[in-house]
């Protein structure tokens, strides 16, 4: 019995370096609304090379490729509608992922796909970066376009209603792309007016944590904290005296059918691009009135954590539910703790406060780093300052241990795990500040 191969095993493009135009036509005949191409060597891509290595260590050449959603289903008020959207297009683009790497592997290129986005590396949850490939980065090196001042992709035709992926091969092509030489962003504000918990700002800050407490409560950090509830209601009256029926009902919706966002509006309400522009241009107040105006009159519960900037911009909306929740967004490692500095700083429970502190972290993980807040602002720099005004020297897993409340910092001071040298009172700021 003869057996057909379905696919070649052997390469069969034989040129040195591979045809990106014929590479290009594969994505597009696949279904892919744009494509671009990186060489995997590029220094924008640096942040990322530890993960394009962990994904496919053979990786020569990035592709990236883009879907382009419906802008009428994410600018809709009915957040089942812009879910579904969002959910169909993540499911449609990771298949014509799949199907350009078949038709690749039938050439005998070899290659893979991250994800689009969930699932990720949850045992790295602790670290902060659980993604391997920053697909925003890519879109950006491959000409696709340029991140607005919400921080999401802008492609120059088809606006920042697109989804990205990115492609990881084993060969060189004849031709890589660079970035867009404009920048589509209007500065028009729509998306910082539109943010519910003020997340964008006009100065092109983003507050990742009261985008993550709110549009990604019933996603792991809001999961966490809804399970942490359950665990520490007595009866079904103490769990319901917090968790309402509608928001139990939401949470199983999104673990039955794929975790909702709960506001994606920066994005909805974005006019930039060719194709989308002339709907905003020549009609401003129309534009707002039927983009903008029905998001911000939706009467929806919004989520934060007091005492944050993201609640003094809910308690301003009219229409919205300010409900108090947590993140849990816990460091399980010293890196983690680092790079989650800047993402759990607090300004407001910074203010009037100024002070430093040299951390200096033993054991398992050693590292030396000197955090100063001050002016409302937290900077950190590698290295243990030689005048801080409290050292802390204590054991990094004992650290991580007392920042997940597992550990009491007494006890710790007690056995010698902990020791500080300055006024001890700044800690306890500097726990206010960044809460864990
Ligand atoms: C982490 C992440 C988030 C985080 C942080 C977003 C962010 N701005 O970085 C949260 C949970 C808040 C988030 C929210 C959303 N996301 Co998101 N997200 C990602 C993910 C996994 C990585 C993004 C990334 O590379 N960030 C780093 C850099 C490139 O982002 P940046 O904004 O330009 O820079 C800021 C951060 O880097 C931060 N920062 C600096 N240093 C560090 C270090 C670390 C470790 C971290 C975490 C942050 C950080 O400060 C910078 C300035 O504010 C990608 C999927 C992927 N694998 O790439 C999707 C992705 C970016 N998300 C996407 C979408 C659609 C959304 C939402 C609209 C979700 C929704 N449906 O409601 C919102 C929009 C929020 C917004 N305005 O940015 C799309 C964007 C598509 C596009 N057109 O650009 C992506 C590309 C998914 C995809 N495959 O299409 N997301
Ligand atoms: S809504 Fe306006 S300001 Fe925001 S990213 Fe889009 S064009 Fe730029």
């Amino acid at each position: 019995m003869s057996a057909t191969l379905k696919f070649e095993t052997k390469r069969t493009v034989q040129a040195e370096k591979v045809s990106a135009k014929m590479i290009a036509e594969i994505c597009r005949e696949e279904g892919a609304d744009d494509v671009g191409f990186v060489e995997v060597d590029r220094p924008a891509l640096a942040v990322d090379r530890e993960g394009i290595r962990q994904v496919f260590p053979r990786t020569k050449t990035l592709i990236s490729i883009i879907g382009l959603m419906n802008r009428e289903s994410i600018r809709s008020p009915a957040r089942n509608v812009a879910n579904d959207e969002f959910h169909h297009t993540i499911h449609d683009l990771t298949e014509t992922g799949r199907n350009i790497i078949k038709r690749l592997n039938q050439l005998g290129i070899r290659g893979t796909l991250p994800t689009v986005g969930f699932p990720m590396d949850m045992n790295r949850i602790g670290e902060v970066k659980i993604w391997d490939v920053s697909h925003k980065l890519v879109a950006e090196e491959a000409g696709l376009g340029r991140r607005g001042l919400h921080r999401n992709v802008i492609h120059p035709k088809l606006g920042n209603y697109i989804l990205l992926e990115t492609l990881l091969i084993d060969v060189e092509i004849d031709h890589y792309d660079r970035p867009v030489d404009y920048d589509p962003c209007l500065k028009c504000n729509l998306c910082v007016s539109a943010c519910p918990v003020g997340a964008i700002q006009t100065n092109g800050a983003f507050d990742f944590s009261a985008c993550m407490t709110h549009n990604y409560r019933e996603f792991f950090g809001g999961f966490q904290d809804w399970v942490e509830t359950i665990a520490d209601s007595t009866n079904s009256s103490k769990y319901r005296s917090q968790v309402k029926d509608n928001e139990s009902a939401s949470m199983w919706q999104s673990l039955s059918f794929g975790a909702n966002y709960k506001a994606a509006y920066c994005m909805a309400v974005c006019p930039a691009g060719e194709d989308v522009y002339f709907e905003f241009g020549s009609e401003k107040k129309k534009y707002i009135q039927e983009v903008l105006r029905p998001l911000k009159e939706k009467i929806e519960p919004i989520y934060v954590q007091k005492g944050t900037p993201a609640e003094q911009a809910a308690l301003k909306e009219k229409n919205k539910e300010v409900r108090y929740v947590h993140n849990r967004l816990r460091p399980s490692s010293i890196l983690g703790f680092v790079r989650g500095l800047p993402i759990l700083f607090n300004p407001l429970a910074a203010k009037g406060l100024g002070f430093s502190i040299a951390f200096r972290f033993t054991g398992k993980e050693q590292r030396e780093i000197t955090v100063e807040i001050k002016d409302s602002q937290l900077k950190v720099r590698e290295g243990r300052a030689e005048i801080a005004d409290l050292e802390i020297k204590v054991d990094s897993e004992t650290w991580i241990g007392i920042l997940n409340q597992q550990a009491s910092p007494v006890w710790a001071v007690l056995t010698g795990k902990l020791k500080l040298w300055g006024n001890p009172l700044h800690l306890h700021h500097f726990q206010k500040c960044v809460p864990v």
